[in-house]
């Protein structure tokens, strides 16, 4: 898909194709579709990235508290967005071993409980013991600077997303 397409599509569609670049959040594609044109692939992504950044603090833990835990409940029901199934599954974490999903459960409720929303990692550049690695490390750091690598992993995370529905390398972005 070029720019061309992107930038002629209609309100509908373009939510349709992009709300879920950031998981769970259409808001921001319906707000990024203002912004048209795009000159490229990237100035699509700064617009996402920026939308994220302008936010208040309860605007920023909102949309880490739209993601789903890593190999949590969502993925045990099937309740997941495809694409996250497909993360998820990149990263081995729907082939976990009991022990390994009892592990990174009580990791996960131990972070957010300490910090009132989900852990969230871009899954498809990480693996199964690289998810519980950071998991553990991230699980003490100081709140604020936290938030702030969340919200960095969420903006890799519509990165490839992007890519994928543009059909471009990521890596050159
Ligand atoms: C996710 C997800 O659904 N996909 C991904 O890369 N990371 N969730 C999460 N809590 O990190």
């Amino acid at each position: 898909m070029d720019m061309e397409k992107v930038n002629s599509m209609g309100f509908g569609e373009f939510v349709d194709v992009f709300g879920n670049v950031i998981e769970r959040c259409p808001l921001i594609a319906a707000a990024v579709w203002s912004q048209r044109p795009f000159s490229d692939l990237e100035d699509l992504e700064k617009h996402f990235s920026a939308f994220i950044d302008a936010l208040p603090q309860s605007g920023q833990e909102g949309i880490l508290r739209c993601h789903p835990d890593l190999a949590g409940r969502e993925l045990q029901r099937g309740a997941l967005t495809a694409e996250s199934q497909r993360e998820q599954s990149a990263a081995g974490l729907t082939s976990l071993g009991a022990e390994e999903r009892l592990r990174l459960a009580e990791l996960n409720a131990q972070y957010r409980a300490r910090f009132g929303f989900p852990f969230v990692l871009a899954a498809r550049l990480s693996d199964r013991e690289a998810v519980l690695r950071e998991l553990a490390r991230r699980l003490h750091r100081p709140p604020a600077l936290e938030l702030r690598a969340a919200l960095g992993e969420v903006k890799k995370i519509g990165r490839l997303r992007l890519a994928d529905l543009v059909g471009a390398d990521p890596s050159r972005l």
